[in-house]
Order: C-alpha cells, then sequence, then structure tokens
C-alpha cells in the first residue's frame, strides 16, 4: 500500500511538472501541433558548406550567419552529423533514397551536368513516401543526381549530342516529386539553364563558361542563381501554404548551388564578409536562409514546419582555405581535412533543425546521424515502416529531434572519400582504410603510401577530434571489430535491421589498384585542379540505369 502511495504520488508530481513545464516539453508529451497534423518539411541543403563556417557552431568563425544562428537558438544542433561522402551526388543520393551510394553504380566521384540518372527508377525515395502519403513535394535547386536528356539527331558530339528542347526524362518529377525548379548539376557544369519541372525554361543557344564550357541559356548567369532559387523556395512555400493548412502538408528539398564554384556572390554582398568572396557567398547563403523562414512565418507556416539546414560535405580548398585561415577563419572548424577528405572536414556537417513545440529551442545534440536518415525519419514521422528494399542505412532521427532518445540511435556510420576510400565510425573510434586523406589534402594517398605511413588508420574521436595520431598499432582489436562491422555491412546490403539486400555491383572497401591508378598519372591531373576541378575516374557497376560509363568526371 505504501509502495502504492509512492509511486501514486510520483505519478502525480510528473503530472504537475508537465502542466507547469514549457510547451515543446508537452508537446514531446503528446499535445501540439504535429499531433493535429503531420508537420510540413523544409530541407535545405547548403553546397560546400564547412562546419565552421556557421557561426554559432564555430566560437571563432569570422562569418556572420545571423539567420542560421536563430535557427539553432530556436531548435537543436546536431554536432555529429555526417554527409553520406565527402562530395556532392552520393551525398545526395544517401538523403534522398537513404542508401549509402557506394552501394549503388557510383563508387567514387560525382556525375556530370549531363549524366544520366543514378536512382534506379524502381527504388523508393523520401519524397516518394511522403507523396504516398499525402504530402506535396518540391525540389528547388541543384540536382546533380542524374536525368535523361532527350539525344538529338545528326552526329553532334559532347554536350551538343542532346537536343534540349525536348522534354528531360527521369529527373526529379520521376524519383518523387510533385515539383522541380533548378540546375541539373554543380553551378560550374553545363548545361547553363533552368530547367522547371521536365523542361529548359530558355533555349539553350549560346555557350557560356563557369570553370566548364558548355551549352546556356542567353539570360542565364551564375551570379542570378542563388537568388533566383530562394525566390522560387519562397514562392512554393507560399502557393503551398493553403493546401498545407487544409491538410495537405508539403515537402521542400531546397539544394541551395551555395557557397559551391563559381563563388558569384551577388554585387550587394561583396566585401560584406571583409575576408573574401567565399566569405560573401557563405553570407548570402546565410540570408537566402533567412527569406525562406520569413516565407515560412508570412505563410503561417513556421509553427508546423520540421525545418532542416545542412550541407552536402565541408569547405571545399576552392574558398581559398589558406587565406581564410590566415585571417583566423577555419571553414573545418577544429576538424582535419576539407571535402573530398575522409577525415573529418570532408564529412562532418552543419545539421540545425527547428520544429516549434516538439524541438526543444536551444537545444544540442551529439547523436551520431547521417544524412541517409532522412528516409526512416519521414517514416517515422509518418508511422509507417519502410519496406526490406528501401532506405537500407537510414536511422530516424525523431528521437534525437525531440530530445527523448535514451541512448545511440545509430550503431555505427560509414563515411566515404572522393576517391572511394571508407571509414567506419562508432562511439569514440574512427576507422579509416587509407594512409591518407582519401581525397585532395596532404598527404594524399599515394604520398602517405610513399612517406610510409600505415595503410590504415584509427582515430580516438574522444581524445583526438582532429585527427592527429594514429592509434592504429595500440588498439589491433578495436580496428579488427570495426573492419568486421563494415564488412558485415557491406554484406547485408545494409546497415540497418532488415532482410539483407544486394548492392548495385560489387563493393571493394580496399579499393586495390586506386592507389596504383592514382601513382600512374590520375593523381596529377588531379593536383593540377585542385580545389574545384579536381577529377577523379567514376567506377560505375555498368548496370542497366547507371549513370554514364566509363567517362571521368569532376566535382
Ligand atoms: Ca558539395
Amino acid at each position: 500500500m505504501w509502495i502504492q502511495r509512492r509511486a501514486f504520488l510520483k505519478w502525480l508530481g510528473a503530472g504537475a511538472a508537465l502542466a507547469a513545464a514549457p510547451s515543446w516539453l508537452r508537446a514531446a508529451a503528446g499535445e501540439g501541433p504535429a499531433r493535429a497534423g503531420r508537420p510540413n518539411i523544409v530541407y535545405i541543403l547548403a553546397d560546400d558548406l564547412g562546419y565552421g563556417d556557421v557561426r554559432c557552431l564555430n566560437p571563432g568563425g569570422k562569418i556572420p550567419t545571423p539567420h542560421l544562428d536563430r535557427l539553432a537558438a530556436q531548435g537543436v544542433i546536431f554536432t555529429e552529423a555526417h554527409s553520406g561522402s565527402a562530395v556532392c551526388t552520393p551525398t545526395r543520393y544517401g538523403i534522398l533514397t537513404g542508401r549509402y551510394s557506394w552501394r549503388s553504380s557510383l563508387r567514387s566521384g560525382v556525375l556530370g551536368g549531363d549524366s544520366p540518372p543514378l536512382i534506379a527508377p524502381g527504388r523508393l525515395t523520401a519524397p516518394a513516401l511522403l507523396k504516398q502519403h499525402g504530402y506535396a513535394t518540391g525540389c528547388i535547386g541543384k540536382w546533380h543526381l542524374g536525368m535523361d536528356f532527350a539525344r538529338g539527331s545528326g552526329d553532334a558530339k559532347g554536350s551538343r549530342r542532346f537536343d534540349y528542347a525536348k522534354p528531360i526524362a527521369n529527373g526529379p518529377t520521376a524519383r518523387g516529386f510533385d515539383y522541380y525548379f533548378g540546375i541539373s548539376a554543380s553551378l560550374d557544369m553545363p548545361p547553363f539553364a533552368f530547367i522547371e519541372n521536365d523542361r529548359f525554361t530558355a533555349a539553350l543557344d549560346t555557350e557560356k563558361q563557369w570553370i566548364r564550357k558548355g551549352p546556356a541559356a542567353r539570360d542565364f548567369e551564375a551570379v542570378d542563381v542563388l537568388p533566383a532559387l530562394a525566390r522560387k523556395a519562397v514562392e512554393y512555400i507560399e502557393s503551398g501554404a493553403p493546401q498545407a493548412r487544409a491538410g495537405t502538408p508539403l515537402f521542400l528539398y531546397l539544394a541551395l548551388a551555395s557557397p559551391h564554384t563559381p563563388i558569384v556572390p551577388a554585387a550587394e554582398w561583396q566585401g560584406k564578409s571583409g575576408l573574401n568572396p567565399y566569405g560573401d557567398f557563405v553570407m548570402q547563403t546565410d540570408a537566402a536562409v533567412g527569406e525562406v523562414m520569413k516565407a515560412l512565418d508570412r505563410a503561417g507556416l513556421a509553427d508546423n514546419t520540421l525545418l532542416v539546414f545542412t550541407s552536402d560535405n565541408g569547405c571545399s580548398p576552392a574558398a581559398k582555405v589558406q587565406e581564410l585561415e590566415g585571417k583566423g577563419h577555419y571553414p573545418s572548424y577544429h576538424f582535419r581535412g576539407y571535402k573530398a577528405d575522409i577525415w573529418e572536414g570532408g564529412h562532418h556537417v552543419p545539421f540545425l533543425a527547428r520544429w516549434p513545440g516538439r524541438i526543444r529551442p536551444g537545444s544540442r545534440s551529439d547523436q551520431l546521424t547521417c544524412l541517409t536518415d532522412l528516409m526512416a525519419t519521414c517514416a517515422d514521422l509518418l508511422g509507417v515502416k519502410l519496406p526490406d528494399d528501401a532506405g537500407e542505412d537510414s536511422v530516424s532521427m525523431l528521437p534525437a529531434l525531440l530530445g527523448t532518445a535514451a541512448g545511440p540511435l545509430r550503431e555505427a556510420a560509414v563515411h566515404h572519400s572522393i576517391s572511394g576510400k571508407f571509414s567506419i565510425r562508432q562511439g569514440r573510434w574512427k576507422l579509416e582504410l587509407c594512409p591518407g586523406s582519401g581525397g585532395w589534402s596532404s598527404p594524399k594517398d599515394p604520398e602517405a603510401l610513399a612517406q610510409g605511413l600505415p595503410p590504415v588508420q584509427l582515430y580516438d574521436m574522444a581524445g583526438d577530434v582532429g585527427e592527429k595520431v594514429n592509434v592504429h598499432a595500440k588498439n589491433p582489436e578495436v580496428a579488427s571489430r570495426l573492419l568486421a562491422l563494415l564488412e558485415k555491412y557491406v554484406a547485408d546490403g545494409r546497415s540497418t535491421p532488415g532482410a539483407p539486400q544486394k548492392n548495385d555491383g560489387p563493393v571493394d572497401i580496399w579499393k586495390k589498384g586506386a592507389d596504383k591508378a592514382a601513382k600512374k598519372g590520375k593523381a596529377k591531373k588531379s593536383d593540377r585542379a585542385m580545389g574545384d576541378e579536381s577529377s577523379v575516374t567514376r567506377e560505375t557497376g555498368g548496370r542497366p540505369g547507371a549513370a554514364g560509363q566509363g567517362t571521368r568526371r569532376a566535382e
């Protein structure tokens, strides 16, 4: 009886505490906007923005990012979020499919502007899942996952082999999105023109060059792209608001093309950061996020919207990182390396999320998460189970978003570099299956081998976040355990519970031959074009639906 009384009093106390609790806690306990309906989801992906470029994530950062700082203050900062890859295309594949890209036909490098689609036609995507459950789904911005341009007549070669006036097949609107406006790939990759749904918005009757040269629309200018994408995102939110309020929530995947090369801040932003054009472009990118936040407010959707901001990989050396660091701004914060690398600077990305009434304002989460986690998070929000052949590497972040996670959500996370080198992270340990950066930073793998560095690296991230001391030799059992886990993930075709699946081709975690090939001259080619034009050989499985075969592509 006494015990029962004590339990009753405890229950009563909890109830009283709940009644007095802030709204976010009451909502997490079952009240609040999400109870009344599913949230809108706005997922903003920056391109090549470093962790240290966001002011609230880097105490010593020199670039003002007031809108991102406000977003963080109103929501949660994830301090251990990782992109699936250290470069564009594979990360984007992972975001939309919940599957590591190295399971697809793309095992290193990225696609080009005219590559065929990477996401197989039958594969469930996060937008397709949301669409099945009544969402309106929009993609605005940089796609970079391939699409099929119509073949031209005649014997034209190169990009001119396409007839750009004809409808485009297998683009975003064939992969789960109701609406698409954007550019086919990176802003320095032709064709240089906007696409709306399955058509170019203007004739590609001229040629232009932003790093690469190719077909272009006459009125297309790189400097206009960020403002155009922000404007389209605002229009999408405004036009979707009445339906969203009436029960058709919206999912907007806004893939900004900045601050990736070409680094083209608009006139009013030039010189604003006092650092260099990259700093100015980051400020303009932050302002674009501010415009989206204002649009959500104006449309009355902010309270029932899960707003996410992240980046597809770390800061590129094309930002002129030495110049930035010389002025005290460290775009990779205290992490080693940059875009393309297996080190943290390649894939440890900013991740901020806001959902009023559900996510506690000003909170932080050190949960290990991967950008592949969107798919399972969407399924969790919808209360549905994913089929076995979807989201194979996706783990719901919802408990971490709501602050209700009792322990680690992910067993581990797999990282991947531009040259296809692997790393696996579990708890404090990070095992890297390459001797050097696996990317563009020095020492590159062939240099590291030549220097006699060990073929693998193991870092204790709890005490060595800068990946300075390789403790592999002292902890062989840890390295073996992590290696076995990675091998299991590869063999199972998945890293989450469920029926084993097939990868789209053989996966070689040791990349045998890659360094030999690099030694034979490919690395030199990368050196020459360091930063924004580094090239790698893209390996494809040669399967149907696989993007372009045997071509050289650049990031
Ligand atoms: Ca990128």
